[in-house]
């Protein structure tokens, strides 16, 4: 048995390699007039989450207000956007917490969704921030989300 552990090695190497690929899922969200279903995703780190049926629509992490710039993602991820009509994928999603994301022709009508990656680590800092109007009720959803 001189080569049996190399051999054991190699082969569980493989099949770590294969079981985190194969586990990896892309989770889909559909777009419909003003509103994404489902409108708050859990997925694993390391998931990826596209949108579908996006004519007319974009997903943006970037919230802007009269007070600046603001994404509300986990600290150390990247947030994205997509451009209009474009049925959009993400890089793997491997930082742990909760990304807001909004359509910006229709924010005004509320559409926004939301992805929780793993845990729900930096939840709290959005709901200490006091958010109002359609950001405060995509916190309460995210906020029901992980009560279940
Ligand atoms: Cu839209």
């Amino acid at each position: 048995m001189k080569y049996g552990k190399p051999l054991i090695a190699a082969a569980l190497g493989a099949a770590s390699l294969f079981s985190a690929t194969v586990m990896a899922e892309n989770h889909v969200v559909s777009a419909s007039l003003t509103s994404f279903d489902p409108m708050v995703i859990k997925i694993q780190p390391g998931d990826t989450v596209s949108w579908d049926t996006m004519s007319g629509h974009l997903v943006n992490t970037k919230f802007v207000t009269k007070d600046g710039a603001t994404d509300y993602i986990p600290e150390g991820a990247e947030g994205f956007m997509s451009q209009m009509g474009e049925n959009y994928q993400t890089q793997p999603l491997t930082v742990e917490g909760v990304y807001l994301y909004k359509c910006d022709p229709h924010w005004g009508a509320g559409m926004g969704g939301a992805i929780i990656v793993g845990e729900a680590t930096n939840l709290q800092s959005y709901v200490d921030a006091k958010p109002k109007g359609a950001l405060k009720r995509l916190v309460k959803k995210v906020q029901q989300a992980t009560a279940e």
